[in-house]
């Protein structure tokens, strides 16, 4: 084979005119195996040496083999150009403005009403009560019946609810219990005296809301059972657990009320806290707002329960959370605290 066959010169030209038209990684790929690789043009000239005469072959071979590590030594500068580019591009696409302000970590807080929740639930633990818990779907039985309110019982007219689907035998609908005072049966139920406890949770109420009436509401019950308990007992701890909530300050009341389940039976308010006692839309031009319903334990529920009503007497109450807290925090519309609007919840 003959040396002017070779066209060394036209491959380096036509070799460095392509390099220099490649833009991107994938055309310089193709661009290394058309010229580089395996049957690539200067690869193709090595391979033909062997065809040549001595001084040719020595002569073309030098040649080629330095226009080999010519056009190696340009790809990888053409290469590490292009990831360079590629990283400056990548970095100013996510760059970081370092001047800018922090987001600020927003911190959650407690409800208002799990917050006073928890201060009542210390306060009656403090006074040796211990805490249960019961279900929010309740049977007819608990919610009403042992309660000492029959079916046709007018009591029941003041606490319709939510029904939810009627039980085994199909007489009577599971319900969302309308007050925590279930649990004093159920309490009874798994315990002898002496008994004190509380039991906090959500109840509900068909109720058209109001500023100080809402569909669904908190509340804490109250049992105590033991021999010689009297009135004396349910008004010193009620007064002392408001004084411990409240302050010296504000002034409690007692007035007679009725509820099928104790007897005698009382209802307990506070002065109003937005009028002090003036009377104002928030207490109905009252003066006063109710916190809780309370009584003597009638002695029927008792016995129902197994105690003999000759030697042991309780009191129960049965207190709203909701109504609580707006008098410890001067919130005039018991309907912001199930608004979720953070305006008002961050300021607890
Ligand atoms: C009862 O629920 C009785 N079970 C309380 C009781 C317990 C009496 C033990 C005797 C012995 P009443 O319906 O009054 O009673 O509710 C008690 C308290 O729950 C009220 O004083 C009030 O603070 C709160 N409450 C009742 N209904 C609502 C409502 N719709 N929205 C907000 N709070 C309410």
């Amino acid at each position: 084979m003959a040396a002017d066959t070779i066209d060394l010169e036209g491959i380096a030209e036509r070799a460095r005119n392509e390099l220099d038209a490649a833009t991107d990684e994938a055309a310089l790929e193709a661009w290394r195996v058309t010229h580089l690789g395996r049957k690539g043009t200067v690869t193709g000239v090595l391979r033909q040496l062997g065809e040549l005469e001595i001084e040719e072959r020595q002569r073309i071979g030098a040649e080629a083999n330095q226009l080999k590590n010519e056009l190696g030594a340009a790809l990888d500068v053409k290469l590490a150009g292009l990831k360079a580019a590629k990283l400056a591009a990548t970095m100013q696409e996510g760059r970081i403005d370092v001047t800018l302000p922090a987001r600020k970590k927003r911190v959650g807080r407690l409800h208002p009403i799990t917050q006073t929740m928890r201060e009542i639930v210390d306060i009656f633990v403090s006074m040796g009560f211990a805490v249960a818990e019961g279900p929010e779907v309740e049977t007819d039985y608990y919610n009403f019946e042992a309660l000492l309110m029959d079916r046709d019982h007018p009591a029941r007219d003041m606490q319709d609810t939510l029904y939810i689907d009627y039980d085994r035998d199909g007489t009577y609908p599971f319900m969302m219990r309308t007050h925590t005072s279930p649990n004093q049966v159920r309490f009874m139920e798994q315990h002898q005296p002496p008994v004190r406890v509380i039991v906090p949770g959500k109840c509900y109420r068909n109720e058209a809301t109001d500023p100080t009436h809402e569909w669904m509401l908190t509340q804490v019950e109250v049992l105590a059972v033991d021999e010689g308990l009297s009135m004396a007992d349910l008004k010193g701890t009620l007064f002392e657990f408001a004084k411990r909530l409240f302050g010296q300050k504000r002034r409690a009341r007692f007035r007679c009320d009725y509820f099928p389940y104790v007897e005698p039976g009382v209802d307990m308010a506070i002065d109003c806290f937005i009028c002090g006692g003036e009377g104002c839309r928030t207490c109905h031009q009252e003066g006063w707002i109710e916190i809780m319903g309370a009584g003597m334990v009638h002695p029927q529920i008792l016995s129902n329960m197994g105690y003999d009503a000759e030697r042991v007497t309780g009191f129960a109450a049965g207190m709203g959370m909701e109504r609580i807290a707006m008098l410890r925090h001067g919130v005039e519309d018991i309907r912001h605290f199930y608004r979720n609007d953070l305006r008002f919840l961050e300021q607890f």
